[in-house]
């Protein structure tokens, strides 16, 4: 009898163990549905896909740019080109350089006074690149680079209205060196993405390009930040560099 009692006892502690244990089962099934309702919110599947959407275009429009690139880059060095990339401090020049690098590293080298940055992105193209402006003692350094140069890419910041003219100053001091005779310019209008920037048509005026009869020259304008610009730039340059050479032959 007291064996019995004992069992009822131990039956029904265990149904109620099991009650409470499949209360506990269903509340959490409850909130595993209630998690997923709202993780699949049709806004939530319509933001994931927008969002693959985008990344997948911009991996296209990067891919697109970079083999473009690589094209007229390689177009350009079929005859070996040494491009020097001149411009003010903070025009955008390293910023651009890292754009037209592909897969080569940029080198910098200190220089007394100076620091010049190269990179040869495919063979036969390299693109030396230094901030020129003020120092008057170390200008005669730059000739050992201008030497053997067949093309100029100048870059400039068309939102510094103030520094436009000594940028100019800055040109026509490359420009009238006897070793850059000739040599063909392209200027980048860079910056070309702020509001203040001013028009590539006036930044040719700002620099007296239109004055500029002893260089090939061609001005664009750029963003070197997204890129903008780059591409049409080269080609230019590409056809420019391969002309300066024909009549030099
Ligand atoms: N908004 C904007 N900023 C730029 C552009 N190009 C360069 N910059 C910025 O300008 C600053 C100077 O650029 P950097 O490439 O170092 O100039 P560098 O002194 O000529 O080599 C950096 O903060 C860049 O991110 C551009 O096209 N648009
Ligand atoms: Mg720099």
């Amino acid at each position: 009898m007291c064996a019995r009692a004992a069992t009822q006892i131990v039956s029904t502690q265990n149904s109620q163990r099991r009650n409470a244990l499949r209360k506990l089962v269903d509340r959490s099934l409850a909130s595993q549905r209630q998690a997923r309702k709202s993780s699949y919110r049709p806004g939530t599947i319509a933001k994931a896909a927008k969002s693959r959407r985008k990344h997948s275009g911009f991996r296209e429009k990067m891919g697109s740019f970079i083999s473009q690139l690589k094209g007229m880059l390689e177009n350009l060095g079929k005859s070996e080109a040494r491009i020097l990339m001149l411009g003010l401090d903070a025009a955008g020049k390293t910023t651009i350089l890292y754009k037209l690098k592909l897969n080569e590293a940029v080198s910098s080298i200190p220089t007394i006074g100076f620091n010049v940055e190269t990179v040869t992105p495919v063979k036969g193209v390299s693109f030396t690149v230094w901030d020129v402006g003020g120092q008057d003692k170390i200008r005669p350094l730059w000739k050992h680079y201008f030497h053997n140069t067949e093309g100029l890419v100048y870059v400039v910041d068309s939102a510094d209205k103030e520094r436009l003219s000594e940028a100019k100053e800055e040109l026509f001091w490359i420009l009238d060196s006897d070793e850059m005779r000739g040599v063909p310019v392209v200027v980048l209008a860079n910056k070309q993405d702020l509001p203040s920037a001013v028009q590539p048509s006036e930044v040719a005026n700002r620099l007296g390009l239109p004055s500029v009869r002893t260089h090939q020259w061609f001005i664009q304008g750029t963003c070197a930040v997204s890129g903008d610009g780059l591409l049409t730039a080269m080609e230019e340059l590409g056809k420019m560099v391969k002309e300066y050479k024909k009549s030099r032959r």
